[in-house]
């Protein structure tokens, strides 16, 4: 099998790109050993603080952040980063050519339950006319990613990857400290009967999108005509890597208890790159109004309302928001 070294030297011509992704998938086997590892290495419970997105930080969201704001600002190609969990970018080298965006530890709330989580990341390119600390050199659509994936620390450790040109997945080998590939351009079916979305906020949400899940679960008597089955991990990295499996839809969407939020979820660390992902594999990732990779950031810490999965299910949940 193909280790992910050789992967992306075939399969990417950008060798500072080549580096940047390669140094993500080696700090993530040591996130990787520290979750096994869990009680034993002492990093489960809370670290006593709250990020700058008024959340209450893990241990381990710590940890993986300094792991790879440490190992990154270390490439000299790396010009800034930003963290969900750092309240300002980081500038790093000057001449850097590259940006990363990341959420070190997404699905947190499921790291002392031994529940998978994941690192999402997200690859932009440098303006040169910018610092690497200021906030306006991230500021980009996501449709202008230069790669993006996430790792899954799951029974197995995956990296799953695009840097424009489809949807590879990596497998940890444990044995020997290599990702191999496991999958190739990754295909997730445009239909669906299978649904993600946190229901107990379903009071909350815009009367388009109760009508929409009061509709999937009518089932084959609804307007739908047919029987949804419902999961919910509580872990985006989770359910976007179940629907690039299976095929599905993942929402969180805009709800009344923060009326002034978009939603839950980030656009830079969470949905733009997962919405990248998803749309290189044939599906879709929508605001439910409009594509996420299309919406202007205006601060780093953004959040939108997302809804991603099989193309048709998603421009079925535009549709009941047309009206
Ligand atoms: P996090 O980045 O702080 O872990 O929050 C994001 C997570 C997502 O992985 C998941 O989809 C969502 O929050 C779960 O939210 P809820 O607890 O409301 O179900
Ligand atoms: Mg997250």
């Amino acid at each position: 099998m193909q280790r992910l070294r050789n992967f992306l030297q075939q399969h990417c011509s950008d060798n500072g790109l080549i580096e940047v992704i390669d140094q993500i998938a080696t700090i993530s086997k040591d996130i990787a050993h520290l979750i096994q590892l869990g009680d034993l290495a002492g990093v489960l419970g809370s670290a006593g603080q709250e990020n700058v997105q008024g959340e209450n930080q893990k241990k381990l969201d710590v940890i993986a952040n300094d792991l790879l704001k440490d190992g990154l600002a270390a490439l000299p190609s790396i010009k800034g980063l930003a963290s969900e969990e750092e309240t300002l970018p980081v500038g790093c080298n000057p001449d850097g050519r590259y940006l990363v965006l990341f959420d070190p530890l997404d699905g947190s709330s499921n790291i002392d339950i031994n529940v998978t989580v994941g690192t999402i990341f997200s690859i932009l390119a440098a303006p040169a006319e910018l610092d690497g600390g200021d906030e306006r050199a991230f500021l980009q659509p996501g449709k202008q990613q230069l790669a993006a994936g996430y790792v899954l620390y799951g029974p197995s450790t995956l990296l799953v990857l695009t840097t424009g040109n489809g949807v590879f997945s990596f497998t940890l080998d444990s044995r020997v400290g290599e990702y191999l590939l496991q999958r190739e351009n990754i295909r997730v079916d445009t239909k669906t009967a299978e649904f993600a979305i946190n229901m107990s906020n379903q009071r909350f949400w815009k009367p388009a999108m109760q009508n929409y899940v009061a509709d999937l679960l009518r089932g084959e008597e609804g307007p739908l005509g047919k029987r949804y089955n419902m999961r919910w991990v509580a872990s985006m990295v989770a359910e976007i890597h179940r629907i690039l499996t299976r095929g599905g839809v993942f929402m969180y969407p805009w709800d009344s208890r923060e009326p002034k939020k978009p939603g839950k979820l980030r656009l830079m660390y969470e949905a733009n790159p997962m919405s990248l992902l998803m749309e290189q594999a044939g599906g879709k990732g929508s605001t439910s109004t409009e594509s996420i990779l299309s919406v202007q950031p205006l601060g780093i810490h953004d959040r939108v309302s997302v809804v991603i999965g099989s193309a048709e299910e998603v421009a079925t949940v535009e549709r009941y928001h047309e009206a």
